[in-house]
């Protein structure tokens, strides 16, 4: 006994599995391409106050500048330097959001890209966000500094030195993705130079990393990084306590690499979520939500405590990436916050929320051929979130973390954290619901005919307000109310038609 309990707290305060995330905040948000002044106001204004435990932010170390097409987002995947100087904002625009936001609880995640530098075919020169210079034929970036040392060349066997067939595990981890200079993360000197970019932001005082990529790195040379990061800044977070760490792994299965190879080193994203998310919400190849009774490690997926899960993400929204046309995005509003609301309310993994921009789509035999396109922006210059009368944002922001239904959903998980899943029902189709203990209930239709059902819900006596078609403003409901009786049960109906056919009911919802 005395044993596993030594064991369970070693493991709390060096567990990289832990979101780190305040007491009762349960999610985190991803923020593509904010600058760092509009997300410390995000925190402050927003996310404070909504319960969001925190951000993922675009990867804020120097990038190349791409010219052709024009200032694409996915320029930032391509490093040039560790130095803090991106669209999103300088050093000390990073130090000011990372500090405000902590101060009202919200946390900081940041994107990671080290497992290469920019790619192989970029002209050598100083376009890049901070104005360093660097040299990619001759592999050099003096501001690191990388030199030809500090590469893969040597070690990737495929003729033209990138990755050509996923089924060979050492061209995925040794050749080039895409093109992208792979860096040699075998040596300590490499590991060195990365882990002191880590620390940097350790220091100031961010709580966990998307390792970008990190198929494509071994994992042990990930965890010789990861054993040189130190302890969490200890002015927001209990001393010892370490990064939070999720890998960026696309296994769909299929493939020789698999996420549980990288669980030694933290959680890692779980893309098939999803892509079967999508599918049954669409109700495609004879999917429907009744199968989502034992949604998760049920379904093949990985287990809850290592997972971070998403509906969609900035690669698979717009065809980069993997996950395929069964994706929902905001794009499909609808149906994305039923995605996103089941999500939510669902117990597995620790759920990441995506917050994008909008962009031209534009689609030439089946493809968006502006899969490539920027944040909004005047002359390259990233436009500011504003925030209209109604809490929406302008810009060409799509705030989806604004949404009522989505916002609301946050809370909801917060309100149920760590109660069972309770009271499944289904009608074998597209009509389904559940609770969580005696926190919370959800229930969807998603049939072409309308749904009217009474059902035990779990919870407490009392009228409820659903937190989907409304909120609950002091002891009034502006939604759908909902009357549970003594024995826990409810009516509900929704029409097919509705505008969002779910309601949601939680503790907090009461009356
Ligand atoms: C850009 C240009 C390139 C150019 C390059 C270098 O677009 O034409 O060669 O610069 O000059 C992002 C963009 C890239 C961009 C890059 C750098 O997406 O277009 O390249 O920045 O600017 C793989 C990786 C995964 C990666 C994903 C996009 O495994 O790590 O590709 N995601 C991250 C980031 C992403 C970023 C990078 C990495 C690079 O989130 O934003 O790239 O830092 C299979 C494999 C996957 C593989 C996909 C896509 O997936 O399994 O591992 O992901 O292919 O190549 C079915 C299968 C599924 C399969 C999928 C697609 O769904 O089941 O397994 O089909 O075939």
């Amino acid at each position: 006994m005395k044993f596993l309990l030594l064991l369970s707290a070693l493991g709390l305060c060096w567990a990289q599995y832990a979101p780190n995330t305040k007491p009762g905040r349960t999610s985190i948000v991803h923020l593509f391409e904010w600058r760092w002044a509009d997300i410390a106001q995000e925190c402050e204004r927003y996310l404070g106050p909504k319960g969001f435990g925190g951000v993922q932010i675009s990867p804020p170390n120097e990038n190349v500048i791409i010219n052709n097409p024009s200032r694409p987002w996915w320029e930032r995947y391509q490093p040039i330097s560790y130095k803090l100087c991106t669209r999103s904002g300088n050093e000390d625009e990073f130090r000011d959001m990372v500090t405000r936001c902590n101060n009202v609880g919200v946390h900081i995640y940041v994107d990671a890209v080290i497992n290469h530098m920019c790619g192989n075919g970029v002209s050598p020169g100083t376009s890049s966000t901070c104005g360093s210079f660097f040299n990619p034929g001759s592999r050099d970036f003096p501001s690191v500094p990388f030199s030809a040392w500090d590469f893969n060349d040597g070690k990737c066997r495929t003729s033209s030195g990138d990755i050509e067939n996923y089924n060979d595990a050492y061209q995925v981890r040794d050749c080039r993705l895409v093109g992208l200079l792979d860096l040699a993360l075998e040596k300590d000197y490499v590991r060195s130079k990365v882990a002191e970019y880590m620390n940097h932001l350790i220091d100031i005082g961010v709580a966990g990393f998307r390792i970008d990529a990190s198929k494509h790195m071994w994992p042990g040379d990930m965890k010789a990084i990861l054993d040189k990061l130190q302890p969490l800044n200890t002015t927001w977070f209990p001393e010892g306590s370490k990064p939070f760490i999720y890998q960026e792994v696309i296994d769909l299965g299929g493939e020789p690499i698999k996420s549980s190879d990288y669980f030694d080193n933290g959680r890692v994203t779980e893309f098939k979520y999803g892509a079967k998310l999508g599918t049954v919400l669409r109700k495609w190849h004879g999917e429907k939500m009744a199968y989502l009774r034992n949604w998760g490690e049920g379904w093949g997926f990985m287990p809850s405590d290592r997972a971070l899960v998403f509906v969609d993400n900035h690669d698979n929204q717009r065809g980069h990436g993997a996950g395929g046309s069964s994706i929902l995005t905001f794009w499909d509003p609808r149906l994305y916050k039923m995605g996103v609301a089941f999500m939510l309310a669902h117990p597995y993994g620790f759920t990441r929320v995506m917050s994008s921009f909008r962009w031209p789509r534009y689609f030439v035999n089946g493809k968006d051929i502006n899969d490539w396109v920027g944040p909004p922006n005047t002359n390259g210059v990233i436009k500011e979130v504003t925030i209209n009368p109604d809490t929406t944002c302008g810009n060409d922001w799509v705030c989806e973390h604004r949404w009522r239904q989505i916002r609301n959903m946050v809370m909801f998980r917060n309100v149920v954290d760590g109660e069972l899943f309770t009271n499944w029902w289904d009608n074998g189709s597209n009509q389904v619901a559940f609770g969580r203990g005696n926190k919370g209930f959800i229930i969807f239709n998603n049939d072409d005919w309308p749904l009217s059902s009474y059902l035990q819900t779990g919870l407490p006596a009392g009228t409820y307000c659903d937190v989907i078609s409304g909120d609950k403003i002091g002891d009034k409901c502006t939604g759908i109310k909902i009357y549970v009786s003594a024995d826990g049960k409810a009516h509900f109906s929704i029409s097919n038609n509705a505008e969002d056919p779910f309601i949601a009911i939680h503790a907090e919802s009461k009356l």
